[in-house]
């Protein structure tokens, strides 16, 4: 990206493999989404495994997942047993690591233990892909005690499975701040990051796990989000996750794009569904904003009728360049609406022919479906022959198609 920062999606001008960081990019997986319905109950895990085998086919250091990794809070035990089955096949093995990890391994260990909080720092452990994840609003740590504090991204983390980051303590009464500022006036948020080093490139991660809206937007306001930085922060690239909402829906409802650190080099969006996965410059800002969008859709809402990507991530010194990858397992979904009243005498029912109606809507449908095929059959196929340039204008035609309204729970 050189110095400046503009509208075209940066690139790293001249890619040294040994200090390039690759990073498989990708959140909201809502695994378990619907897993009862036995013609969609395996979408979620079907993309999943998809996400992980592109992950060892294009040799990434690390899977950086930004929230939502399950769609229950308490995911039921086939779900977290495929999830758990899925990670150890695909993420353990022989292959060696080539992120230094420099900030401390122990750093949100778990309590009474001695194995360390980043797996791969476990001698007993065998890693060749550690994923890092924060919690969404569907997986998050619910409540005090000792059940009650713990999360499903918790067990993964003590087995050894994932990376768990972005947990900072609510202290008690802290949870509404917004509405009850003194009660919280001892906490903010604190962001420890975790320090990678490959070759001359220093990556700093700093994961804020879902808090309420109202509160990310009270933390941030009040300058009290605190982010860990090192003291030679210019010299590292600096990566924030998180997972909130971004489209605005109502007063402190969403975190604004413009409020974090001047530091900060990439945000890393979670939480919204519709896929913006190639980075977008934020007014006034120095960072980009990426938004992977999620790998099922969960809602009837025209962004989830977009073709859905995960992101090859490469950070070089200050320089990034995140290169879309369609997903092909996601079911394609197409949204229309029809007005009966205006289609009904062309089509020849009449309005009160509930028959006719349905007949009419279910040929309506398949012809719909039929013509999505076709042409994500073209362009899957195209893709393939592409280069990385006109795959980016593809995304950016799907987005600008797919960019209307449509209020949604995410
Ligand atoms: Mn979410």
């Amino acid at each position: 990206m050189g110095s400046e920062r503009g509208s075209v999606p940066p690139e790293i001008a001249n890619a040294y493999p040994e200090d390039t960081i690759r990073i498989m990019l990708a959140t909201d997986n809502h695994i378990g989404y619907m897993e009862r319905d036995p013609i969609r109950g395996q979408d979620s895990i079907n993309t999943f495994k998809e996400i992980l085998q592109l992950a060892v086919k294009h040799q990434v250091d690390f899977i950086l997942l930004a929230g939502d990794l399950f769609h229950e809070n308490k995911p039921s035990r086939e779900c977290l047993y495929r999830v758990m089955a899925l990670l150890r096949e695909y993420t353990f093995g022989d292959k060696p690591i080539q992120v230094e990890l420099l900030s401390d391994p122990d750093e949100g260990k778990a309590a009474e233990t001695s194995f360390p909080a980043i797996n791969y720092e476990d001698p007993n452990l065998n890693v060749s892909i550690p994923v890092f994840s924060i919690h969404g609003n569907h997986d998050d740590p619910q409540g005090a005690g000792p059940e009650g504090a713990l999360c499903a991204l918790d067990v993964l983390s003590v087995t050894g499975l994932i990376n768990y980051m972005g947990k900072f303590d609510l202290p008690l009464g802290a949870a509404n701040a917004a509405d009850d500022p003194v009660a919280a006036s001892a906490s903010g948020i604190a962001v420890r990051p975790v320090l990678l080093r490959k070759g001359n490139t220093h990556l700093g991660m700093y994961g804020i796990g879902n808090v309420k809206d109202a509160r990310m937007h009270f933390e941030l306001r009040s300058n009290r989000v605190r982010m860990y930085m090192p003291k030679d922060k210019d010299n590292w690239f600096n990566l924030l996750l998180l997972h909130q909402n971004r489209v605005r829906h109502a007063a402190q409802e969403s975190v604004p794009e413009g409020m974090f650190d001047d530091s900060v080099d990439l945000v890393v969006w979670g939480h919204e569904h519709d896929c913006r996965i190639v980075p977008e410059p934020v007014a006034g800002k120095n960072y980009y904003i990426t938004q992977p969008g999620s790998s099922v859709a969960t809602s009837l809402a025209d962004g989830e009728s977009m073709q859905k990507h995960v992101a090859l991530l490469e950070i070089q010194g200050k320089e990034f360049c995140v290169k879309p990858i369609p997903l092909r397992t996601v079911r394609p979904f197409v949204l229309e609406s029809v007005v009966l009243s205006e289609v009904a005498e062309d089509q020849g029912f009449e309005l009160t022919d509930q028959m006719a109606i349905m007949k009419f809507l279910k040929r309506k449908a398949r012809l719909s479906l039929l013509d999505l095929h076709f042409h994500l059959w073209l362009n899957l196929t195209i893709a393939g022959e592409r280069t990385y340039r006109s795959s980016k204008r593809a995304l950016g035609r799907t987005q600008r198609r797919g960019c209307r309204g449509g209020r949604r729970r995410a």
